[in-house]
């Protein structure tokens, strides 16, 4: 500690990386091309009753086709980064086995473009689109997907390693396992809490194994964290298990090499870790070379909830309202939140270099969106008087560059800073996007 102190106020230095982000089902569209097989999300948009609006990704923002253009307008806004995500059914449409080289070489094209516009290529290999083959062999739960996100992660390293400096192995894999195995608001939709701790593991376990076969690659993993607050100081015992199961359930493995074992005590009536093998935990702990962190919204929670919720074991906690400001979405804005949870990883872990990887918000203004750019410059101070208090931050994602297929909630709900008109897949930019612009145009607010 100790970098900067009262004078340094809301300034980047000049290697701070300035992002946008996006991910590979929510905009790419092209869902049948180029022999890409199906994947959970294909699968899970198409069962009535799952997605808002019916909405599916088969076209979303058609970026697949029309990636030079968004190339052409990242380089317009002075990106230095763009995380994107390789959408795993494009490659080995099968899950496993036979490679799809039109899959290969559409993101060697992205990448070879973005890298002559000066613009980073910083790949995601998972972000949520499961190849179907291997849901219907069981899904995360089962611990063979691990070995093949690993398959997985070889070749596409082995395809496009030469161009790539930073890779992310997972994004999110709180939402993947409990999202998408316990509460079933995600894709595949399943309600089984013991499977979903399960897939947790072994989303981690892919992390590790898949880290262990890019030799001499950069890896890193995004979490999406939040700060948990007890709601009155007899809800304490409620934040611990919250923030048990949202932040230290996958800070703890990959930080420290352990689970927590407070988590494993108030998990013992739903699962007993016996799917953990020997030397998992050193394969997910190998040293990560950075950690993304996905921050949105700040958690108050108290005892007293009420039947299923999206954390095993605390279905008796309830979220509270903090009274702040929402975004159109309805999640609370609380940038202190950012800066509270970016201070206590500072203080509870060993860190590896940090950066947002997603940050952001949805609004329904269509051009002129005030929302998002307080929202933005509001979480931007933030990170700086992170960095301003020594912590190891050295980049920012907005998400997300473009609106797009918001999972459960389809298009209705927009976080781009460039608006897309889905009928004529016309870009525009958003007054925040203009704003971020000038942000990046003199390193700072
Ligand atoms: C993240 N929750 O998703 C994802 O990484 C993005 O793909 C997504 O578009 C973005 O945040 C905005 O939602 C989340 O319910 C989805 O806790 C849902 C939750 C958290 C993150």
């Amino acid at each position: 500690h100790g970098r900067g102190g009262q004078g340094v106020k809301h300034t980047f230095d000049n290697s701070f990386v300035w992002g946008a982000a996006t991910s590979s089902y929510q905009i790419e569209g092209a869902a049948e091309e180029d022999g890409r097989g199906a994947s959970i999300w294909d699968t899970f948009s198409a069962t009535p009753g799952k997605v808002d609006g019916a909405d599916t990704g088969a076209v979303a923002a058609d970026h697949y086709h029309r990636y030079p253009e968004d190339i052409a307008l990242m380089k317009d806004l002075g990106l230095g980064a763009y995380r994107f995500s390789i959408a795993w059914p494009r490659i080995q449409p099968d899950g496993s086995g036979r490679i799809e080289q039109r899959g290969l070489d559409f993101y060697r094209r992205l990448a070879d473009g973005l890298l002559e516009a000066g613009i980073e290529p910083w790949p995601t290999l998972y972000h949520w689109d499961l190849p179907q083959p291997l849901e219907e062999a069981g899904g995360w739960p089962e611990r063979d997907t691990a070995l093949r996100f690993a398959e997985y992660a070889a070749v596409v390293h082995e395809a496009l390693g030469d161009r790539i400096s930073h890779w992310t192995t997972l994004n999110e894999p709180w939402c993947s396992a409990f999202l998408g195995y316990a509460t079933g608001r995600h894709a595949p939709g399943r309600t089984e809490p013991a499977a979903a701790v399960r897939a947790a593991h072994h989303l981690l376990l892919g992390h590790g194994l898949a880290a262990a076969a890019m030799p001499d690659a950069r890896v890193g993993i995004t979490l999406n964290l939040s700060h948990v607050s007890p709601y009155t100081p007899d809800d304490h015992d409620a934040a611990r298990r919250i923030d048990g199961m949202q932040n230290r359930l996958f800070l703890d493995p990959v930080l420290r090499g352990e689970y927590p074992s407070d988590v494993i005590a108030d998990l013992a009536e739903i699962t007993d870790f016996s799917f953990v093998q020997r030397d998992d935990l050193k394969t997910i702990a190998a040293p990560p070379a950075f950690l993304g962190v996905n921050y949105y919204s700040p958690m108050l929670v108290s005892q007293g909830g009420a039947g299923p919720t999206a954390y095993p074991g605390s279905e008796h906690i309830a979220m509270k309202d903090g009274g702040r400001p929402r975004t159109g979405i309805g999640w609370e804005i609380d940038p202190d939140g950012l800066l509270q949870l970016l201070t206590r990883l500072d203080r509870d872990y060993p860190l590896p270099s940090l950066y947002i990887t997603e940050n952001g918000a949805a609004f329904p203004e269509e051009i002129h969106d005030t929302g998002r750019i307080d929202y933005l410059d509001g979480h931007l101070r933030a990170c700086s008087e992170a960095i301003g208090r020594g912590v190891p931050l050295h980049g920012y994602f907005v998400w997300s560059l473009l609106d797009n297929f918001e999972w459960a909630y389809g298009y209705a709900q927009r976080f781009g800073i460039v608006h897309v008109d889905y009928a004529t897949q016309q870009r525009t930019l958003k007054d925040s996007a203009r704003w971020y612009a000038e942000v990046i145009g003199r390193g700072g607010l």
